[in-house]
């Protein structure tokens, strides 16, 4: 039967309506259904060994397009919903965002959920099913203030199975539930995102805001991703959440095994783990401690675990490398006690470095050492960021362990991030170079033919105004903004973090208001354009969201300024909006300090999508570079090994660039000036003025000049039009290293070996 009449029959069967009769809800309902039951007849991927990738978060966006597209239904049903008078994007609206994820760790999941797929690996991602996920941004008073985030609704891709497991605590014992949401590939075939909740989770004991009780773990256990630790009970719930996501994948893993009469002493065999940074890595002793009771002795169980997990490092940053308290574990899960305590005294026959130790002389566990110690293989997301691992943060873990050490270079998936995001220019590149870059990204490279041609050149641009003008509009829609498309679009979106530099950005702002204010007005309108989340108990990154609200609010209010430049913070950033954002962006802003952003994600979104990098020598960045060569990226600043000696020596004084250089001073002076204090929460404004000065842990004003100056450089590269869009068309060109499905073949052959 043909498409339309399939959609018929659904639309009649569940409204009794015909499609052009359905509201947009129910139109949504109606597409959802066919699309489970499409995915529910797809073929299963099917092979001897299968991966589980463990993973805290899953940040997937929302799965109508992007199931549509993997079904190779999307031009089809879009089709029939206009013939309807309806527009799939109005319908897309009603979709909610499954709030399960928080950046670049969590993106990095589900990209590679779709790659894996599309390759056909066999293959759970395992993760829990946050109620309210992260939270709700909203802006008060210029200032983040955070709620619940509820995502789940009667009608999802979310289904609840049968299965459970006991997952056992000191004090008591919970049932985990399985849920499920099929994950589609570009082949028609499924694997599984499986997701553990427990039935008494209890919404409403959420009071104000994202408060809650934190002791109250039947009710709270599954309410939020990444519950507030700034306190011990915080702590504590992260270690219960942790357990219950690892103790529910051990117990299935080892179920799935059962099933199929497996020996466990083969376990590596048919099962491989990939640990996703060290949230999940309490399943290594876990695993053991099952092993174990199914009558393995520790040795053999240690060595089968070892020989079965792989472990992801996604940061050098101290704070970020997770520790638990002896104690705590004792507290609330205390069978994985005696296990780590011999998995201790196992590497301590290894190597006698205090460095590698799992336990430390505070009595706390390193679970990134614990991850190292017992599995096959450790790497880092990037090539700069894989050999600060090796010779730098984790150097006597190399030395030991030389053969364990790989790079998997992060990838993005080229059918939400290009198919999805950014129709016109798919259209346009299926045009030019025909459809195979589909299947083998690299192929993109047959655009570079095009480099000199005036009309090829030309419609990058038109395509580029397009999104431009879409996006604009989605921001009167959305936030009532009003930004001029004709100016330059620059956009630094990502989680606020003091090493990712917003406050660089700001400074550059009020660098410019200041010029415009003295009357040298930039040759073209700029946009400047943030969207970021704070962590709750991150005091700092609220205040700089505080800094660039206020900013925002003062420049909108002076309409000579505002002619020249905007400042927009976007609400509640999220993959919907990065997704009508980055193919928008003109200029993409990676400006972490160097070394420090193990690799980014978006920086390759922005390439893909005809953005040219502004950014440091750090993470991806540096390969970005290698690719499109200097005449077609913009990069400043300090380099890593500079960085590097900085804090060796503890030679960066940040007081120094204050005292010594009069445009700095003027800027960060700017941030308490009258005109800032009279609009902002004066504590909030002194408190970035003064650690600037003070602190500046992650060193700013190092940069800064050097950051002014590429600015000024790629906004007047901007003015040669066709020299842009040449630049547009490379960065669009080399993106093809960059697809997933690249950076799962390699962790396919060097780690996973699944076919
Ligand atoms: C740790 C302790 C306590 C509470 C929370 C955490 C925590 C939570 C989230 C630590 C780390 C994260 C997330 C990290 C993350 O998203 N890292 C990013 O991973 C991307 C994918 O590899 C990289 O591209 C980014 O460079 C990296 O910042």
């Amino acid at each position: 039967m043909k498409l339309e009449n399939v959609l018929e029959e659904y639309s009649l069967a569940m409204f009794d309506k015909s499609i052009a009769q359905l509201d947009d809800r129910e139109c949504y309902v109606m597409l959802l259904n066919y699309v489970k039951k499409q995915l529910d007849q797809a073929p299963h991927v099917e092979g001897k060994k299968k991966l589980y990738y463990i993973s805290a978060e899953f940040l997937i966006g929302k799965l109508l397009s992007n199931n549509l597209i993997n079904l190779k239904i999307y031009h089809d049903v879009k089709e029939i919903l206009e013939k309807n008078g309806k527009s799939l994007s109005a319908i897309e609206e009603i979709e909610l965002e499954p709030s399960l994820g928080n950046g670049g760790l969590g993106r990095l999941a589900a990209c590679f959920m779709d790659s894996i797929t599309t390759l056909d690996l066999p293959a759970d991602g395992v993760g829990l099913n946050y109620h309210l996920g992260l939270f709700l941004q909203k802006f008060e008073n210029n200032e983040q203030k955070e709620y619940p985030n509820p995502w789940m609704s009667e009608n999802s891709w979310l289904n609840k199975t049968d299965v459970t497991f006991e997952v056992p605590f000191k004090d008591i014992t919970l049932p985990s539930r399985l849920y499920e949401i099929a994950v589609s590939g570009y082949n028609g075939k499924v694997n599984t995102l499986k997701l553990f909740d427990l039935d008494s989770v209890d919404e409403t004991i959420v009071e104000s805001g994202i408060g809650f009780d934190k002791k109250d773990i039947k009710k709270n256990l599954t309410l939020f991703l990444y519950p507030d630790d700034s306190d011990d009970d915080g702590r504590k719930l992260r270690i219960y959440q942790q357990y219950f996501l690892v103790s529910s994948a051990a117990q299935m893993i080892l179920a799935d095994l059962k099933a199929k009469n497996i020996d466990l002493h083969d376990l590596h065999k048919y099962v491989v783990i990939q640990i996703n940074d060290t949230h999940p890595s309490m399943v290594i002793p876990e695993l053991i401690r099952l092993l174990c009771q199914e009558g393995l002795d520790f040795n053999e169980a240690a060595a089968e675990v070892e020989k079965t997990t792989a472990y992801t490092n996604h940061t050098i940053l101290a704070e970020a490398l997770e520790t638990w308290p002896m104690s705590y574990l004792e507290e609330i899960v205390p069978q994985l006690v005696p296990i780590i305590k011999q998995l201790d005294a196992l590497a301590k026959t290894r190597s006698k470095e205090e460095a590698t130790f799992i336990i430390d002389k505070e009595n706390r566990v390193h679970m990134a050492s614990m991850d190292i110690h017992f599995s096959q293989s450790t790497n880092g997301v990037a090539a700069i960021h894989t050999d600060i691992l090796k010779n730098e943060e984790l150097h006597s873990f190399y030395e030991l362990y030389p053969e364990k050490f790989n790079n998997k270079t992060n990838g993005i998936t080229f059918r939400r991030w290009l198919f999805e995001a950014n129709p016109e220019l798919t259209a346009f590149l299926d045009e030019k170079i025909g459809t195979d870059y589909k299947k083998d990204a690299l192929d993109l490279q047959a655009l570079l033919q095009y480099k000199e041609d005036e009309k090829t050149l030309k419609q990058l641009l038109d395509i580029k105004a397009i999104k431009k003008r879409q996006l604009a509009k989605y921001l009167k829609e959305t936030q009532n903004i009003e930004i001029d498309e004709h100016s330059i679009y620059d956009i630094q979106i990502k989680r606020l973090h003091e090493y990712k530099r917003q406050q660089m950005n700001a400074l550059y702002i009020i660098d410019q208001y200041l010029k415009i204010k003295e009357g040298i007005v930039p040759e073209r309108p700029i946009t400047c354009i943030f969207g970021a989340k704070a962590a709750p108990a991150y005091i700092l990154a609220k205040d700089i969201i505080h800094v660039i609200l206020t900013l925002q609010q003062l420049i909108e209010s002076d309409p000579l300024v505002r002619k020249h430049l905007r400042v927009v913070m976007v609400e509640n950033y999220n993959v919907t909006k990065a997704e009508k954002l980055i193919p928008a962006a003109d200029v993409s802003e990676q400006i972490s300090l160097a070394s420090k952003e193990a690799s980014g994600t978006s920086n390759m979104k922005f390439m893909l999508n005809g953005a040219v990098t502004l950014g440091t020598d750090d993470g991806a960045n540096v390969e970005i570079h290698e690719l499109v060569g200097n005449d077609n990226i913009y990069i400043f600043g300090a380099k890593a090994d500079e960085v590097i000696d900085h804090y060796k020596h503890q030679s960066y004084h940040s007081r120094e660039y204050y005292e010594n250089d009069e445009r700095i001073r003027k800027v960060v002076d700017f941030i308490t000036s009258e005109e800032m204090m009279k609009l902002g929460n004066p504590s909030l404004l002194q408190a970035v003025h003064d650690d600037l000065i003070n602190k500046d842990w992650f060193m700013t004003l190092l940069d800064f000049e050097a950051y002014v100056d590429e600015k000024q450089k790629i906004f007047a590269a901007y003015e040669d039009r066709m020299a842009w869009a040449k630049k547009m068309l490379v960065n669009i060109a080399q993106a093809g290293y960059f697809s997933s499905d690249r950076t799962i073949a390699q962790y396919n052959e060097e780690i996973w070996h699944l076919k």
